[in-house]
């Protein structure tokens, strides 16, 4: 049972390859004929992993899961949310972890609470499945550790480390898109109906 995981983004990927070990499903990546999604236009994350599935799924026939993603940041009244991936002008991972360091810096409120949102949704033929999860934690100073992709170098979990320095199996254990997922697999079987 082949479902392909509508999006670009390398770091996904591999943690959604990682989590589908223990399925029964094929997830398989965009194949090069789609070279890209459309634009992000809803205004939660719900509605842009919804767009991203239906488009994907349309294209190739067969189910697609949209997954749409984010840093809440209490002391910037929730940013980047749902614009994380286009908060610096670049979009690089270091170029938008830079400016959340500068904005927090400048930033009168100097709690550094915040917390990552994932939401899945899977669609096939107008059915449509949907999930969400969450991780808290706090954003460092500066920057820590290699794994992982985006914000992971500057966010803090509860252990004290930053997410960057765990393992991949040990961000799966606690991550926003590995309880999304464990959610929506219970779904799936629904699409395929
Ligand atoms: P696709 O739309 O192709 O899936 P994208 O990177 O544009 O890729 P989003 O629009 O969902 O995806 O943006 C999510 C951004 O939030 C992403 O670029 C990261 O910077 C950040 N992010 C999401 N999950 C993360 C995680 O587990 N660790 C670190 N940063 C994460």
């Amino acid at each position: 049972m082949k479902i392909a995981v509508a999006t670009q983004n390398i770091g996904k990927l591999k943690e959604f390859n990682e989590l589908a070990t223990l399925t029964p499903y094929d997830f398989i990546k965009l194949p090069s004929n789609i070279n890209q999604l459309p634009a992000e236009t809803g205004k939660t994350f719900y509605e842009n992993a919804l767009i991203k599935a239906k488009f994907v799924s349309d294209t190739l026939g067969i189910p697609a899961i949209g997954d749409d993603s984010g840093l809440e940041v209490d002391a910037l009244d929730g940013r980047p949310g749902i614009y994380s991936a286009r908060y610096s002008d670049t979009g690089t991972d270091q170029d938008n972890c830079l400016k959340l360091l500068k904005e927090l810096e400048e930033c009168k409120d100097k709690t550094r609470n915040a917390r990552f949102k994932c939401s899945l949704v899977g669609y096939f033929q107008g059915k449509i499945i949907s999930s969400s999860g969450s991780l808290e934690g706090k954003i460092a100073t500066q920057f820590k550790g290699s794994n992982g992709f985006g914000y992971d170098p500057i966010f803090v979990v509860e252990s004290g480390y930053h997410l960057a320095e765990l393992k991949k199996n040990e961000k799966n254990e606690i991550s926003h898109r590995s309880s999304a997922f464990l959610k929506l697999l219970k779904e799936i079987p629904l699409l395929f109906n």
